[in-house]
């Protein structure tokens, strides 16, 4: 199945849960339904249509933030208060037509754009983007160079923000040689005695410490700066209009942080250019379609190569093998620690998350030559 796997039926005792979230919310008319959106690791989200007084339906998006991962939710509230603000006003200000579809929060009854669940939970409310699907898995290349390009309007439409304006919710989200070293330290200590089964894995890791350094070295020596980022640029997190297969806007904003413009090229290219789902257990599956990686170059710098410097549009591919390796590093420690993180439906499902992270960077590291061969010539015809 490419379509993120979306509305599933929930239980009685849910459906009463969230319904009574949406009381907390200013929306008018009748609750009718509730579905649960499952595609997401991290939050609960739920999509409720109402009937609404002018014989209307209207459906919302209500998503309790996981506090196990956003220790300071508010900050998380904030930076999105912060950045749906500044695009709505931009897209209207400069016409800016994004298939006429942004994300808004919705607010609460009491003015604020959040409510409190009972059991201390944060939630909010958010427009549902209309006629639109998302993918775990481009189709085509239209797909993948739309993806990009929205991806890359969203740096754009943010670029004018200073980065302090908003907060970092989650430090060192994308630090790459911490989350090495934590992944050493886990493995050490090995919690849940399952370093025995890893070898393979933690091996290939290890040998491949100083591809962590590859975007921090430059940010240090001071050669590409920080700027407001969308931090979580995951094929699935892109609205695509169902009939014109173009995309509408990007969603999921609980991680736009300061970072670096590459850590969101970088996670695209690592979701994108594979025909295998994140959780594919038939490694054969797991390809580098070189097709998709040249759509997504095309797309992200028709949108970002006007504010990019010539050293990050040299570090495409370098962000695209890091983000991948990122996220296998990611998911082996979770694995380790005993699932703890990530969501997870089956024994060894970060496991298999983490093995087609990591073919996919011996996949890439085949082909980088070629890669960097296709992004050089895009840059060059841009600059
Ligand atoms: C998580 O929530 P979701 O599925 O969009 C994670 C990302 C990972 C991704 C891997 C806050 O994103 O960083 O890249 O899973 N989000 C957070 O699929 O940790
Ligand atoms: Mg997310």
């Amino acid at each position: 199945m490419t379509h993120s796997a979306y509305s599933q039926k929930i239980s009685k005792e849910m459906r009463e849960k969230v319904r009574g979230i949406g009381r907390q919310f200013a929306i008018q008319g009748d609750f009718l339904d509730v579905e649960e959106i499952k595609s997401g690791h991290i939050n609960a989200t739920y999509r409720v249509t109402y009937h609404q007084p002018n014989g209307q339906r209207a459906r919302y998006i209500l998503q309790s933030i996981n506090r196990n991962v956003f220790k300071e939710p508010l900050a998380v509230m904030r930076n999105v208060e912060v950045v749906t603000r500044h695009i709505n006003t931009r897209v209207l200000r400069l016409k800016k037509d994004l298939g006429g579809q942004t994300l808004s929060l919705f607010p609460a009854r009491d003015g604020r754009h959040w409510v409190e669940g009972v059991n201390g939970g944060v939630w909010r409310c958010y427009n549902n983007i209309e006629g639109c699907v998302t993918y775990d898995v481009v189709e085509n290349t239209r797909q993948a160079y739309q993806a990009a390009r929205a991806f890359g309007s969203f740096q754009d439409l943010v670029s004018d923000l200073p980065p302090d304006s908003i907060e970092e919710t989650i430090p060192d989200f994308h630090n790459t040689p911490q989350r090495f070293a934590r992944l050493m330290e886990v493995a050490d200590a090995d919690p849940e005695g399952r370093l025995g089964s890893v070898g393979e894995e933690f091996d290939f890791i290890r040998r491949r410490e100083n591809l962590t350094h590859c975007l921090l070295k430059h940010q240090l020596a001071g050669a590409i700066p920080t700027r407001i980022t969308h931090n979580d640029t995951k094929i699935n997190n892109v609205m695509i209009d169902a009939e014109l297969d173009e995309a509408v806007c990007v969603i999921d904003l609980d991680t736009v942080m300061p970072g670096l413009a590459l850590y969101d090229f970088g996670d695209l290219a690592r979701s994108a250019t594979s025909p295998a789902a994140e959780d594919e257990r038939d490694l054969g599956k797991v390809r580098m379609q070189m097709p998709m990686f040249e759509a997504l170059v095309e797309g992200y710098l028709d949108a970002a190569s006007g504010f990019l410097n010539d050293q990050e549009c040299m570090l495409l591919v370098d962000s695209a093998l890091l983000l991948t390796f990122e996220v296998g590093i990611r998911f082996l420690t979770d694995f380790l620690e005993g699932d703890v993180y990530f969501k997870t439906t089956r024994e060894g499902h970060n496991l298999d998350r983490c093995r087609t992270q990591l073919k996919l960077v011996e996949r890439m590291e085949e082909q980088s030559s070629a890669m960097r061969r296709f992004a050089d010539t895009v840059v060059k015809s841009k600059r």
